[in-house]
């Protein structure tokens, strides 16, 4: 099962877990609510389940990316943006295939919840939701990136109520846009 809760308001560090005492729990039916889906796969860059979800949601690209000084150009920049709340006019889809990190997401009531992301775990974040991404405390993570076509990253940061992946978002939650 993937671990998600709702965060704490604390000021620590990002890459801290911000869990509330007790633990507010969030389960895969509440994030599946928001548009949010998420798999339990091997860890393998070569899955047979990924195969198929490759194939059902048409997604024609992948490459990897590995989240550490070394490896990353413009490390320092990078993981600021991916932590500036945004969304994309496209799902945001992430397979893990060693270390770990936090994808957080907005519920409907606006409040952020957290989703670890472990090895094998896979997520995809429907176009238009707001979130961020941050490493935990080890600091490292190797993730697949799929995308339908030729992929565009561009994240529109918080406010992009005009954007009309965001317009569509909200239709698909009920919300008035
Ligand atoms: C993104 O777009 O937020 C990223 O690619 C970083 C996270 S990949 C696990
Ligand atoms: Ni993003």
């Amino acid at each position: 099962m993937v671990r998600a809760w709702y965060m704490d308001d604390s000021d620590a560090d990002q890459r801290c877990p911000h869990m509330t005492d007790p633990i507010q729990p969030v389960e895969l039916d509440q994030l599946k609510n928001i548009g949010v889906l998420h798999w339990k796969l091997s860890g393998n860059e070569s899955d047979e389940t990924l195969t198929g979800i490759r194939k059902d949601r048409g997604y024609t690209y992948e490459d990897l990316i590995e989240i550490t000084p070394e490896k990353l150009p413009n490390y320092e920049q990078k993981i600021k943006s991916f932590f500036e709340e945004h969304l994309h006019l496209d799902e945001e889809i992430r397979y893990c295939v060693g270390g770990s990190g936090y994808f957080d997401v907005r519920d409907k009531d606006d409040k952020w919840i957290r989703i670890e992301l472990e090895k094998g775990d896979m997520i995809i974040l429907p176009a238009g939701i707001y979130h961020r991404f941050t490493l935990d405390e080890k600091n490292y993570i190797k993730a697949m990136r799929l995308f339908v076509g030729e992929p565009v990253w561009t994240p529109y940061n918080r406010p992009a109520e005009d954007k009309d992946a965001r317009k569509e978002y909200l239709k698909t939650l009920g919300l008035a846009a």
